[in-house]
């Protein structure tokens, strides 16, 4: 028997609309150690984007430093792959990569490959960064994780005369991989695989979760992983789901919400055991909310006197509960009219009150049309100030009045006069 600790998708270093996330991040990083050390994990794999950026800050190195030094101090035998993400950087994670391994921790930051040799026209895997061995409580070897990061272009093997060389580039590397673990693993030992890819079918969150490998048409199919797999722990999808019907190919989510629309996601991490070649079971665990998020109205939008109402009668701040866990919130406003108070409205109904306002959304009733769907075509009509009135009537339901359109002629001859 073996049990893995599947989880991905941290993005240590990300703000939410210029708000630091490290201590939720410090909170995650706390409980994952407790869970670990209590269900005697033999294994943590973790599926790609560590950090949410390719130049992390380096309080959010240290962050995943420390962490990996406790978790090697509570769980001396247990075995740890990392893999890169989208939204790393595969040469800065690789970069310590020795060091770690020194600890007996796997970081695979891009698509390991040997040095060019003069023949061969394609560098060779470097199997024994992309193999990874995992020991059960016995210190037997168990299962092999064929340890494949998010892969980009580049890594792919020139493939003529497919339809989608994308695609059919990462399922020849998998193929590879894949081939060259069964050829390592004994009778009783499972294969297990990582990836930190777009899989058909899976539910997207658009807001934080570049689209990769070119989007939706290149989504990779289930069949990039046969049925000898015991387990593939996937990373990007920021919302956990199971791929293609299959409760053994996961998507195992983000552990914090990581924009506004993921808040209601349920965030957690995945308890999986496998008994030789064959999952066992696959038991998703919530990860406890520290900080909360939350949307006024919860949908759509409200008029300016409404919102203020309603954001009267949020709870009052405890003044016992830290800053950082002060929920963060998305209030909605709908304009009809240009409401130049607004931003101080909003912040005067929210004195005195626990919620942090981090995004103010201003719904529009203008027309919304494109400032070309309209009778003006020719070049020469698109003068400075009919584009504003546009643009303006596009924002709003009513034409500018008098004032702005003498404040914008205003300010256009100012802007005229520098210009010469
Ligand atoms: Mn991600």
């Amino acid at each position: 028997m073996l049990t893995l600790l599947h989880t991905s998708d941290w993005h240590l270093g990300h703000t939410l609309h210029d708000h630091s996330r490290a201590e939720e991040h410090g909170a995650f990083l706390d409980w994952l150690l407790d869970l670990a050390v209590t269900e005697a994990v033999d294994a943590l794999i973790v599926a790609g984007d560590l950090f949410d950026g390719s130049n992390p800050p380096a309080q959010a190195q240290e962050q995943l430093f420390r962490f990996l030094v406790t978790l090697r101090q509570r769980l001396p035998a247990v075995d740890v792959v990392l893999v890169g993400g989208n939204h790393d950087s595969a040469q800065r994670l690789d970069a310590p990569a020795s060091m770690l391994r020194a600890l007996g921790l796997h970081m695979v930051g891009g698509l390991p490959r040997l040095p060019r040799t003069d023949a061969a026209a394609e560098r060779a895997l470097d199997l024994d960064r992309l193999l990874v061995p995992l020991t059960d409580a016995a210190g037997a070897v168990a299962a092999w994780v064929v340890a494949v990061p998010f892969l980009r272009p580049a890594d792919l093997p020139l493939l003529a005369e497919v339809e989608d060389t994308l695609v059919a580039g990462v399922g020849a590397v998998y193929a590879q991989a894949l081939d060259a673990a069964r050829a390592r693993r004994l009778p009783g030992q499972a294969l297990v695989a990582t990836g930190h890819c777009y899989m058909r079918g899976g539910d997207i969150s658009e807001l934080s979760e570049r689209k990769i490998l070119g989007g939706n048409q290149h989504a990779l199919p289930v069949s990039v992983f046969p049925d000898d797999i015991a387990y593939v722990a996937l990373g990007h999808l920021h919302l956990a789901q199971d791929v293609g019907g299959r409760a053994n190919v996961r998507y195992c989510g983000a552990p914090i919400p990581l924009s506004m629309p993921e808040r209601s996601y349920p965030h957690q991490v995945d308890l999986v055991t496998l008994d030789g070649e064959r999952l066992v079971a696959v038991r998703p665990t919530r990860v406890p909310r520290a900080t909360q998020l939350m949307r006024v109205p919860e949908t759509g939008a409200l008029p300016i006197d409404a919102l203020e109402a309603a954001l009267r009668l949020l709870p009052p701040r405890d003044p016992e509960v830290p800053e950082w866990q002060r929920p963060f919130l998305e209030a909605c406003v709908r304009l009809d009219a240009p409401e130049p108070g607004l931003q101080r409205r909003v912040e005067d109904a929210l004195a005195g009150k626990a919620a942090r306002l981090v995004k103010l959304t201003r719904e529009r009733t203008g027309t919304g049309g494109a400032l070309g769907d309209s009778a003006v075509n020719a070049l020469s009509d698109f003068t400075e100030e009919r584009v504003f009135q546009k643009r303006w009537e596009q924002e709003f339901a009513i034409a500018p009045d008098a004032v702005v359109l003498a404040c914008f002629a205003e300010l256009l001859g100012a802007a005229q006069l520098e210009e010469e």
